[in-house]
């Protein structure tokens, strides 16, 4: 097996840089547009395990890369939880029962993701099989605030300022939320590792939303809670875990310490400032900003350069983007990227 982006999150050397990109499957390629359009929506594509592997595997028939990703979204466990979701095209996802109240939130329970979330497990085991051992398999989830986000404003925002007034008016009620996230997105990650999933990343998107104390109250507490319970359940030592907290690099060092493998970053902050302040306590996963890839080949090149350059010749950096590739993306600029990577990064 291609066992880069595996050793590289434990921090071993490798031959070069590992370089996987955030929502590699997804709207930039035709070939996703194509099996979306013959899934009908979205959620059925999430649903239905045979076509979630089918374009888990589409940017690996385009591209040398070195790790896939489950091909599902963070959303699952809501919509398990009851909440209904859906996806229109051209907008963002939506949940039809918001919980707002402190009634519904108590109603809530954890999942069961071997049964309530049986097609994300299936898929899991499917994309497995059909990987051959080619590279390793991906597998993540939602952060209990940034699925705490959606919960509660039912849909995407700039400022999520329903779940925020929450957490400063009614804290207690915020936090038995939180609560029954953590352990619902633990024990999902941990059923994704039993059916093959060979790393785990949990997505704090919204993190980045909130000010220092909140952040350390509503978002981080929650983050080392998933990692501690991994570890706990013997998780972790054969599945590392990437904590991606957008937007929060005024916390990397306690993000650091939180139990996680490797942390994910933004292109706000330069690998290597990054590297200084956490030391060789984790790996760094990141992190080019995804509109480098509307500029020319040559600057793309550069900036895989710069940021090669700026994490230095140590072991422990997987190659990505600092956040998700997006739709209007020309798929043969990612080609341009990872092959950047490859030739400036052999050792
Ligand atoms: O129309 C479509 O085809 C739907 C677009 C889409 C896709 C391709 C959505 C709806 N989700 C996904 C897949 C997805 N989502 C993946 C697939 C694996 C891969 O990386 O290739 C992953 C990891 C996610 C995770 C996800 N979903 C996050 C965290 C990562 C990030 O980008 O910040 C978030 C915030 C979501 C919510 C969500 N679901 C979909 C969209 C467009 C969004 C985000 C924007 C919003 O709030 O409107």
């Amino acid at each position: 097996m291609n066992d880069r982006f595996l050793r590289a999150l434990g921090r071993q050397p490798v031959d070069r840089t590992p370089v996987w990109i955030m929502r590699q499957a997804g709207r930039y390629l035709p070939e996703y547009r194509a099996t979306r359009a013959r899934a009908g929506s979205f959620v059925n594509l999430c649903k239905t395990p045979e076509l979630a592997c089918e374009v888990t595997l589409q940017p690996l028939a385009r591209y040398p890369l070195d790790a896939a990703i489950l091909f599902s979204d963070i959303l699952t466990i809501p919509d398990a939880m009851g909440l209904g979701l859906s996806v229109e095209e051209g907008s963002g996802p939506r949940l039809a029962k918001p919980v707002r109240t402190r009634g519904a939130i108590e109603k809530l329970g954890v999942p069961d993701a071997e049964t309530d979330l049986r097609y994300v497990m299936d898929a899991v085991r499917l994309i497995r099989r059909e990987l051959h051992g080619k590279v390793p398999l991906i597998g993540f989830a939602g952060s209990p605030w940034t699925l705490a986000c959606y919960m509660i404003e039912g849909e995407g925002s700039s400022s999520f300022a329903r779940p925020k007034a929450l957490a400063l008016d009614d804290a207690a009620t915020m936090h038995k939320l939180l609560d029954i996230v953590a352990r619902s997105v633990a024990a999902y990650l941990a059923a994704q590792a039993a059916a093959g999933a060979q790393a785990l990343m949990v997505f704090d998107t919204w993190g980045g939303l909130l000010a220092p104390d909140m952040f350390r109250e509503f978002s981080l507490r929650y983050l080392a809670q998933i990692a501690q319970s991994l570890q706990i359940h013997n998780v972790a030592r054969h599945v590392p875990l990437i904590l991606f907290s957008k937007g929060a690099n005024s916390h990397l060092e306690a993000l650091a310490d939180s139990g996680c493998a490797a942390l994910g970053l933004d292109w706000t902050i330069a690998l290597g400032d990054a590297r200084m302040r956490v030391g060789n306590r984790v790996a760094l996963q990141g992190n080019l900003d995804p509109a480098v890839l509307h500029a020319s080949p040559d600057a793309i090149r550069g900036e895989v350069k710069r940021a090669l350059d700026s994490f230095g010749p140590h072991p422990g950096h997987v190659f990505n983007l600092g956040h998700g590739i997006t739709p209007d993306v020309d798929p043969e600029k990612l080609g341009v990227l990872i092959e950047a990577v490859h030739e400036l990064s052999a050792r």
